[in-house]
């Protein structure tokens, strides 16, 4: 069965499908030669052959079922007029929404051609795989996009993020609408071109205080997804809340998703795994990134433990640069050994 059909469906699998999130990146040598063309990291996403040949790099090494497009969460601030820069060895720069005003600079003219190089680019990658693969796209959600464009870049609390939030609400509400009503497009488009399934990846739920979660997650969340869900009912939603803990899948449910990707500090004993969603992930990455013996348990562990159920293999989180192929290369051959 497809990746995409045991999303949808929610179905039991006999065969786990596998992929990981950043299957694409800098722990590949064929991606730094790719990424090395460009000056900096925008405009490789801006091209859509490039793109495409780093979505593809993982799926000629390994054998997964799904392929991600290659693109960052960030080209829609960058598309909506904020100023983003990718600084080597540092990370994400944008520059803050720190001043009531300031919303007014961004702008929603032309956004479907200011970000159209992604929808390009799954045109391109969905040519290339066979029908067995699955194409996801991919957006940030609308809280976790916001925390980047109030930070300035990244962080480990966002504290001037939510600090500006609250200070300055009205800014909040209206670049959450910009980046809401920008996201249904972008995510549109990335179907019409070919999409499979979407993920819409909340990095940072975990950060959201708990006044301000129904409207910065629940509403925004769930109004991206029904809106989708109106124009292309068929093209299932895997949501990851990442950091909210077991509390994720019911947010997960809340918001309309089909599936929700699970971090590694869920406990899937503690899980109540119930038939109306389907699950993804969990396996630590740093358990990927040692290898051995506590890796095979664990990846046993997850198998065992959603066995019957609909379950896709992945990791809690992201590739690390740093990442032993031969770890990927391992990992994969037990779940395809194991289930
Ligand atoms: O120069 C480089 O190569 C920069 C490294 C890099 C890569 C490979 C960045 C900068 N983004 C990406 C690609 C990317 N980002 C993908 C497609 C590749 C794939 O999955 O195979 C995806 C899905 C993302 C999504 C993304 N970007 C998220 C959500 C997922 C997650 O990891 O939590 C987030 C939070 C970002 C922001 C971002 N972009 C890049 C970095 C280093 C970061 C994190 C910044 C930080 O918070 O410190």
């Amino acid at each position: 069965m497809l990746l995409r059909d045991v999303i949808r469906d929610k179905k039991p699998v006999d065969k786990v499908p596998i992929w990981f999130m950043r299957q694409a990146g800098r722990y590949l040598p064929e991606y730094r030669q790719l990424r090395s063309e460009f000056p900096d990291f925008l405009s490789f996403c801006a091209s859509p052959e490039a793109a495409c040949e780093a979505t593809l790099q993982p799926m000629r090494r390994f054998d997964l079922d799904a392929a991600i497009i290659f693109s960052d969460i960030l080209v829609i601030p960058a598309a909506l007029g904020q100023n983003v820069e990718f600084i080597k060895g540092v990370g994400p720069k944008l520059s803050p929404l720190s001043h009531p005003d300031e919303a007014q600079n961004l702008s929603l003219t032309d956004i479907q051609k200011r970000l159209s190089a992604t929808p390009e680019a799954i045109k391109l990658t969905r040519c290339k795989l066979t029908q067995q693969k699955t194409l996801i796209g991919f957006s940030g959600a609308p809280w976790t996009v916001l925390c980047y464009m109030f930070e300035g870049g990244g962080s480990k609390n966002f504290d001037l993020a939510r600090h500006r939030m609250a200070r300055y609400p009205d800014l909040a509400q209206t670049v959450l609408e910009k980046v809401v009503a920008a996201t249904i497009l972008y995510l549109k488009a990335q179907i019409q071109a070919g999409a499979d399934v979407i993920k819409m990846f909340d990095s940072w739920a975990g950060l959201c205080p708990a006044w301000l979660q129904q409207k910065m997650i629940m509403d925004p969340v769930r109004h991206i997804i029904t809106s989708l869900k109106q124009d292309f009912p068929e093209t299932p939603v895997i949501y990851f809340p990442r950091g909210t803990h077991a509390d994720g899948v019911r947010l997960a449910k809340l918001v309309g998703a089909d599936c929700v990707a699970i971090d590694q500090f869920v406990d899937p004993n503690k899980l109540q795994i119930t038939n109306d969603i389907s699950y993804q992930g969990g396996l630590d990455p740093m358990l990927m990134l040692t290898g051995g013996a506590l890796l095979a348990s664990e990846v046993e562990k997850y198998l065992k433990i959603f066995e019957g159920k609909p379950y896709i293999f992945n990791m809690g989180h992201g590739m690390v640069p740093e990442m032993p192929i031969s770890n990927v290369e391992k990992t994969i051959e037990l779940v395809r050994k194991l289930s």
